[in-house]
């Protein structure tokens, strides 16, 4: 594994990659130097066969405090323009096998998009959400109008991203943003475990469906219902098919390719 300077990598489970934003001093704020680090070991564990499930975390006091205030005070509009600023953070939602974000403490501005870039997120009971750009003279500028919207409805994204108020993991759960808040100090042990579950799959299944489901997001539902149609008939060309089904005949459990 490659040695970085504002992430750490490992396998804590068969099939998982964790993947720790590691910036400490400055809450896991997000420098251009973290996101390429970042990007280079979403395509390694992107072109590794064994992994099949990524986990983004942070530390206990923050997932990520949003993009690096310093880094951006003296940017011109000409360079954020010229540069296409925050263009390369997508990698993340491009990746295309599933991503779990376990999120404890700040996941604010830049942190709160990276982890609704995620497939599935899990909080602790100290984790803290918001988009706060609103104070400092900007708006949210990697998804937050877009995701925040569609997760938690157009009223309360407004009041939110206006205000540049937090909320916390109780409400993260209650308004659908996070799937699950988790007992506290076991956000990174939960998370690897779903992440195993997911590894244990058929892989060609859990992209096929990880591409499914991020697509409602993106088209109309008869396109949807076509992509989904096709992706699923595309699965009956796979050894995973024939495997899973035959298995459940045979009652006994299958044993998937990519493991
Ligand atoms: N950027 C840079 N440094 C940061 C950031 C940040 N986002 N957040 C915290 N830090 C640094 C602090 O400056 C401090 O460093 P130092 O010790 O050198 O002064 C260190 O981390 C510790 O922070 P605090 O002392 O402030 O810790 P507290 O526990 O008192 O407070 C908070 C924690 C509440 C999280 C506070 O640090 C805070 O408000 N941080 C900023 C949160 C914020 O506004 N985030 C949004 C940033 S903008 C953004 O993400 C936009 C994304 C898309 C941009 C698109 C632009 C085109």
């Amino acid at each position: 594994l490659e040695k970085f300077e504002h992430i750490l990598t490992s396998s804590p489970a068969p099939g998982v990659a964790l993947i720790t934003l590691n910036r400490p001093k400055a809450l896991n704020a997000l420098c251009s130097p973290l996101i390429v680090e970042l990007n280079k070991a979403l395509k390694v564990a992107e072109e590794d066969d064994a992994v099949g499930a990524v986990v983004v975390t942070g530390s206990e006091k923050a997932f990520a405090a949003g993009a690096d205030i310093k880094e951006m005070k003296d940017k011109t509009y000409d360079e954020v323009f010229r540069t296409n600023f925050i263009e390369s953070w997508h990698r993340l939602y491009t990746f295309r096998k599933p991503t779990i974000a376990a999120i404890s403490g700040f996941a604010l501005g830049g942190g709160c998009e990276i982890a609704m870039m995620c497939d599935l997120l899990l909080a602790s009971p100290s984790a803290k959400f918001g988009q706060p750009e609103i104070n400092l003279g900007v708006i949210p500028g990697a998804g937050g109008t877009q995701r925040l919207t569609r997760l938690v409805g157009r009223s309360r994204a407004m009041e939110l991203i206006l205000t540049g108020k937090t909320f916390n993991a109780e409400q993260a759960e209650q308004w659908g943003v996070v799937s699950r808040v988790v007992r506290e100090g076991s956000v990174v042990d939960e998370a690897v475990k779903v992440g195993e579950e997911i590894a244990s799959k058929g892989r060609l299944a859990t992209m096929a469906a990880k591409e499914a489901v991020n697509a409602a997001y993106e088209l109309p539902l008869s396109e949807g219902l076509r992509l989904e149609r096709k992706l699923f008939h595309s699965l009956f060309a796979t050894a995973d098919q024939k495997e899973g089904m035959s298995a459940f005949v045979e009652k006994r459990k299958p044993k998937f390719a990519h493991l």
